[in-house]
């Protein structure tokens, strides 16, 4: 008697798989992906985080491309079926020269560069976590000195990412963007890694990019800081930046002073497991002085200490009364001229009279008289000094 199960026999059942294999080409062959050069994190456009991708993918190796190049074009290939942690990015995206291999000093980086800014069909852009201030890891620049500034100075500043309380653990890089009014604020930025930073105690060395490019009426640079060859961790400077002021302000014709802003916006921070760390960012206050302002009035540039300590009279002869009926604690004042350089300092202590005679030497003209406060903010006055 037969049985009611059937059992097919070898043959028919290689026939059946065959078939299959005849519908599903995907089955028998490795997935296919199509490249398109910089766009490492094949989101449809090309920005500064695709170099988080590249960095993050150094040193992997995979399948070449037939066909390779980096022009802005779709190259099918096979995917390397390794692919981001988090994500379904195949590694071959960040191969964006197509020979193979992953690695910054070859063109992946390059083609980042040349085709910046480029988008596809379906493009969407990267959501970058937002951080909370204060509970975040901070990130900001930071002037190295606090003498007044002018027309055509050179600001030096550091960018400062986390802080004792919010340390970067692991780092692998940063992309970040600076926002500043052109007619204020020069293109060129110098910028270097800071020599005593924790970014690079490793010596692995630090990979810096950047672009510059017009949003509307203010200027971006699209910056990213990587660490191809390591994942340090630590909290300060990494990022030695000298910011240049325009020769000439048109918008500080007329005006004693004025105030621009340098934002940093869309932070993206990636570890070394490729997570995006949430940051919170500070915008740089700068206030540029008109060294050709006959205005003398006596003017605080700071709300949060409001006509609390003036300096009288003003225009003076030389000898200067202060004025600080809240008794704010004061740390010295500074006198700088018109091109920005300190000429006279005092020291204030408790004995201090509030009479101060200014160096007789000083020739009659225009200065700046910074009150530096015990915690560190600073209050500028304008005064002109009469012949005596
Ligand atoms: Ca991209
Ligand atoms: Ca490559």
């Amino acid at each position: 008697m037969q049985s009611f199960k059937h059992y097919p026999n070898r043959k028919s059942v290689l026939a059946f798989l065959l078939s299959l294999a005849a519908l599903f080409p995907s089955l028998n062959s490795t997935a296919q992906v199509e490249i398109w050069p910089g766009d490492a994190s094949n989101n449809g456009e090309v920005n500064n985080i695709d170099y988080l991708f590249i960095w993050y993918a150094e040193g992997q190796i995979g399948i070449p491309r037939i066909e390779q190049g980096i022009f802005w074009q779709a190259y099918p290939t096979e995917a390397w079926n390794q692919v981001f942690p988090s994500t379904n990015v195949d590694f071959a995206h960040a191969d964006c020269d197509g020979d193979g291999l992953v690695n910054e000093n070859n063109s992946d980086i390059a083609a980042v560069s040349t085709n910046y800014g480029q988008t596809r069909e379906g493009a969407s852009s990267e959501t970058l976590p937002i951080g909370i201030p204060g509970m975040s890891i901070p990130m900001r620049l930071e002037r190295t000195d606090n003498r007044p500034l002018f027309e055509g100075d050179n600001i030096s500043t550091q960018l400062i990412l986390g802080d004792a309380d919010n340390p970067v653990e692991n780092f692998k890089g940063l992309a970040f963007s600076l926002k500043f009014d052109p007619s204020v604020i020069s293109n060129g930025f110098s910028t270097s890694v800071d020599g005593n930073s924790w970014i690079n105690q490793d010596n692995t060395g630090v990979s810096i990019q950047q672009r510059i490019t017009q949003v509307g009426p203010r200027t971006e640079r699209a910056m990213a800081v990587g660490k191809p060859n390591g994942s340090p961790s630590g909290f300060g400077p990494i990022l030695n930046l000298g910011i240049i002021i325009e020769d000439n302000v048109i918008s500080l014709e007329g005006k004693d002073s004025i105030t621009t802003y340098i934002s940093i916006e869309r932070v993206g921070l990636k570890d070394s497991s490729f997570n995006w760390i949430p940051i919170s960012t500070d915008s740089l206050e700068i206030i540029i002085y008109n060294q050709n302002s006959t205005i003398t009035t006596s003017t605080s540039n700071t709300e949060r200490y409001p006509a609390s300590i003036s300096l009288y009279p003003n225009p003076s002869f030389g000898m200067i009364q202060i004025s600080n009926p809240k008794n704010i604690p004061i740390q010295e004042f500074r006198v700088f001229d018109t091109r920005g350089r300190l000429v006279q300092t005092k020291p204030i202590d408790q004995s201090s009279s509030n009479t101060w005679h200014l160096d007789a030497t000083l020739p009659e003209g225009l200065y700046l008289i910074q009150t530096l406060l015990a915690d560190g903010h600073a209050i500028t006055h304008k005064l002109y000094l009469n012949s005596r």
